[in-house]
């Protein structure tokens, strides 16, 4: 839907009001039937351990992708292929069945997205999963070594050295929580030697190719659009074990990483290991880092126990919420790569703004028109706020108030992200800011309440809201982007499963002692073959192929009694293993709705004593 600029100010008052509503600005949020979104959304889903691809400006859900939890309907830790990726125990149970994502994001080319990853973490278990867009599944899990509370990530945006690399090659990571490194049983009470780790994954091979160890904690990541530099907010820059420690200094700060030096040192040598870990751990304390001509990191002061760091999609800036300080903080990046160039002589001088904006400042988003949204915690609202206006009153205009508006939220707002705004092309169309109470909002469910996501049209001077959005807690962090960024495949590949199944007539069962191997096809209304026969005591591996071809025609596979159900689409091949330990006839069928003969779709497996 193409945004309309009509400028209001050219008609009568109440017909401004009615077209600025629709067709100056946003336009509807209501996408008919027939009609298609016009943005993706990636949500990550918090303690359900996956991700959600929403449709905007609906607000639809369209798709869950599980990652880190296993997924009833796909049959995700249940196929061998989905447990490869998980990561199993020698018994073969899973390593893993719960997680808590926090951060989704993109990979880039050219500033913008390409469309080929998406990352999000696993806070819980310190794991980093990758989804494949075209396919949106999850292809890679990463566990990050020697480290608890991994909160925040960001992909980089382009290599900082090769001006060829112009698209992401690596994935950054935060450590919240101290650890005794290694933490294997000693230094559990010396909280001196507790420490946290900055850490660099790999973005192809999602091996990870180093760590930085750091002063105090990282809460939420950011990186520069030129790929020189990368930050983390620290909210317990006073390494404190209890809350009233974490809170005691005035200013915390966010922590820079200078991406090319930590590298060229890990490539000299430069480095220790910790534990069995083989990964390079370089030095990024506050103490080893003085010398400007060396240092690997810097920290800008930020106050009080700040929360979020985003970029502008200028290039610019990086903010930072001050959470216990009702202030935002701007840091000009090039003043940060003056300091590392000698150039600067302190690097709180790269601060240039810090405008008073509101109680409990969070997270911050853009629409590319100079403007910043931040979200309120304790105010249970968005601010938004100009940001030039912010740098001239810090650079003396007092009687400016970079405040431009405030919109009511419901209630107590965490994440905000607006169309396109983590690229240089943020579109300033539609914002969506995840609640994490929604109280009044909703037809009472019992204790257990919804959150709200809220949909609000950005493209005015005063924000509007347009939707409220009931969703299963909780997510936290999202992307919004152009539909046009992204394509996906809407049927896989037969080459993509090396067993998969091409010929119907190699279908049938192969035994090996007690291993059976069943070659299964499905074609709509059946499978192939509809009957096989195996005994008590041995181990089944049954791969099925969808051969049907067609978009959108999905088959499931479900076996009573032997705990069996996936799904599989269109020309994908999956497979189960299981343990044959009861006798009796077992009809497997066929459990997502298919064809008209659906029902009929079904077999049995006959189990001998
Ligand atoms: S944190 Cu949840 S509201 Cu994990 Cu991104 Cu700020
Ligand atoms: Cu195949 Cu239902
Ligand atoms: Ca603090």
């Amino acid at each position: 839907m193409p945004v309309v600029q009509v400028p209001p100010a050219v008609l009568p008052a109440p017909v401004q009001a009615r077209v600025r509503r629709t067709r100056w600005g946003a336009g509807s949020v209501e996408v008919k039937p027939g009609e298609l979104d016009t943005h993706y959304g990636l949500w990550s889903s918090g303690h359900t351990g996956d991700a959600r691809i929403l449709g905007i400006p609906s607000g639809r859900e369209l798709l869950r992708i599980p990652c880190f939890v296993p997924d009833a309907l796909i049959g995700w830790g249940q196929t061998n292929e989905s447990k490869e990726i998980m990561g199993t125990r020698p018994d073969g149970s899973l390593e893993y069945t719960v997680a808590d994502t926090h951060h989704i994001h993109a990979s880039y080319k050219d500033g913008i997205y390409d469309g080929k990853y998406a990352w999000v973490n696993d806070k819980i278990n310190a794991r980093l999963a990758r989804f494949r867009l075209d396919y949106m599944i999850c292809d890679k899990i990463t566990k990050i070594p020697n480290i608890q509370g991994f909160h925040g990530i960001f992909p980089d945006k382009r290599d900082p050295v090769d001006p060829a690399i112009n698209y992401t090659t690596r994935v950054f990571c935060g450590q919240e929580f101290h650890v005794p490194m290694p933490n294997k049983g000693a230094d559990m009470t010396d909280n001196t030697k507790h420490h946290c780790l900055f850490t660099c994954v790999d973005a192809e091979t999602m091996d990870v190719r180093w760590q930085a160890r750091i002063d105090g904690n990282c809460d939420l990541i950011a990186t520069s659009f030129d790929g020189k530099l990368a930050a983390s907010n620290q909210y317990n820059t006073e390494n404190g074990v209890l809350y009233p420690e974490m809170m005691s200094a005035e200013r915390d700060a966010c922590l820079f990483f200078n991406i090319a030096r930590i590298e060229q040192a890990v490539k000299d040598g430069k480095f220790t290991t910790i534990g069995d870990s083989k990964v390079p751990v370089v030095d990024c304390t506050v103490e080893a880092n003085k010398d400007p001509a060396t240092a690997l990191s810097v920290r800008v002061s930020v106050p009080k126990n700040p929360h979020g760091v985003n970029a502008t999609p200028d290039g610019k800036y990086f903010i930072c919420s001050g959470k216990l300080s009702p202030t935002a903080t701007i840091i000009e990046l090039q003043k940060v790569l003056d300091w590392f160039d000698g150039k600067l002589d302190d690097p709180d001088k790269s601060i240039i703004g810090e405008p008073e904006i509101g109680l409990g400042p969070l997270h911050t988003t853009f629409d590319g028109r100079g403007n910043a949204y931040t979200t309120l915690f304790l105010d249970s609202q968005v601010v938004k706020w100009n940001i030039d206006q912010a740098i001239k009153k810090y650079a003396g205009d007092k009687a400016i108030n970079p405040v431009v508006h405030k919109l009511d939220v419901m209630y107590q707002p965490g994440h905000i992200n607006a169309t396109n705004a983590e690229t240089i092309a943020a579109d300033g169309i539609w914002m969506a800011v995840g609640n994490k109470f929604s109280k009044d909002r909703f037809l009472p469910v019992g204790p257990m309440h919804p959150e709200n996501d809220q949909l609000v049209d950005i493209s005015g001077d005063e924000m509007i809201l347009a939707h409220d959005n009931a969703v299963r807690p909780e997510p936290h962090d999202f992307v919004i982007f152009k539909r046009e960024w992204l394509q996906t495949k809407q049927v896989y590949a037969l080459d993509d499963h090396p067993l998969a199944l091409k010929d119907p007539k190699d279908a049938g069962v192969t035994r090996e002692g007690k291993k059976v191997t069943v070659r299964m096809a499905s074609i709509a209304p059946t499978y192939m073959p509809i009957e096989f026969t195996v005994k008590v005591g041995d181990e089944v591996t049954l791969i099925l192929t969808n051969l049907d071809k067609v978009e959108d025609l999905t088959h499931g596979f479900a076996i009573p009694e032997y705990n069996v159900q996936f799904l599989v689409n269109p020309l994908e091949t999956k497979s189960v293993t299981f343990k044959i330990d009861k006798p009796g006839v077992f009809w497997y069928y066929c459990t997502n709705f298919c064809h008209a003969l659906h029902l009929e779709m079904r077999g049995r497996m006959i189990v001998e004593a």
